[in-house]
């Protein structure tokens, strides 16, 4: 098993849900953390209690990762010390809606493709030459099950996620003779923010979404992500499709009556 003690990890959303629990299983094992979001108070209170409960190093970046000359910028100001990033974790995404294609809001369609394929494009360009000239580093995208099979009303938002299966294959064909490593990891149902931010607050029809079933949790997301980070370097696991027991497809799930 490869070490992450000392590695540069950076974590996009790290202020919630599965980008938390990432930022935490990594700070546990002794990486020195880069925490990004775009909300910075939500970044520093996530960092005093990884401070109490792993003694490592952190780094908190504001970022909105559709801006691309602000990801460019706070990605080439970062000190010497956070500039070599070894991981970077590419989990910054949303949904907005869902609706019938042909009764979409067009804002949120532009919001999801600019977070989850723009964003995840802009924040790989700038890490990845570097991780290149190293000659070290391995990129791990967060795509969905939503990326594989297409639902109901969630045309846009599982658009976005074929595209990261994509650029993950394309990103992997692309390293092929470097010893860099690509892996995609997509989950099915779980239980962080992702459904509130879909439905705009609306904390009674984000609950309905998990409601009578378990669904994953971001430690068992994030847990998968650490394990395909620290296999030997010639183990690169490429897709990863994870899924809670109670459900067997997109619109297949199981709940208790
Ligand atoms: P959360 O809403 O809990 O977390 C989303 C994170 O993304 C937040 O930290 C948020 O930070 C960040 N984010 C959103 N927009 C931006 C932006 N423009 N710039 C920077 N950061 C941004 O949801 P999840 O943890 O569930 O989502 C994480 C990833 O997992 C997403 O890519 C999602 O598509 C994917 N996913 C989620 C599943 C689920 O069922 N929950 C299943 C499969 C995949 P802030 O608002 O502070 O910027
Ligand atoms: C999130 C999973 O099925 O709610 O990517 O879209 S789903």
């Amino acid at each position: 098993m490869l070490s992450v003690k000392n590695l540069v990890v950076l974590v996009t959303g790290a202020s919630s849900g599965i980008g938390l629990a990432c930022a935490r299983i990594f700070a546990q094992a002794g990486a020195k953390v880069i925490l990004s979001a775009r909300r910075l108070e939500r970044l520093d209170a996530l960092a005093q209690e990884l401070k109490k409960e792993s003694n490592t190093d952190l780094y908190m970046l504001p970022m909105d990762v559709t801006d691309r000359l602000q990801v460019e910028s706070q990605l080439n100001s970062l000190p010497e010390d956070w500039f070599k990033i070894d991981i970077l974790i590419n989990n910054a995404g949303l949904s907005r809606g869902l609706d019938k294609l042909y009764e979409g809001d067009i804002q949120d369609w532009e919001e999801m493709i600019d977070t989850n394929i723009k964003g995840l494009l802009y924040v790989t360009r700038s890490v990845v030459p570097g991780m290149v000239k190293r000659g070290r580093g391995h990129v791990i995208n967060i795509g969905s099950l939503a990326g594989h099979q297409t639902y109901p009303k969630g045309n846009v938002y599982c658009g976005t996620k074929v595209a990261v299966r994509a650029i993950s294959e394309g990103l992997k064909q692309d390293l092929l003779g470097t010893p860099l490593r690509v892996t995609s990891v997509d989950p099915g149902l779980v239980e962080t923010e992702f459904s509130k931010v879909r439905f705009r607050g609306d904390e009674d029809r984000a609950q309905g979404v998990y409601q009578g079933l378990t669904p994953l949790t971001p430690e068992d997301v994030a847990d998968t992500v650490f394990y395909c980070a620290t296999r030997p370097p010639h183990v690169n696991i490429n897709e990863v499709l994870m899924m809670p027991t109670d459900q067997s497809g997109s619109t297949l799930v199981y709940r208790q009556p």
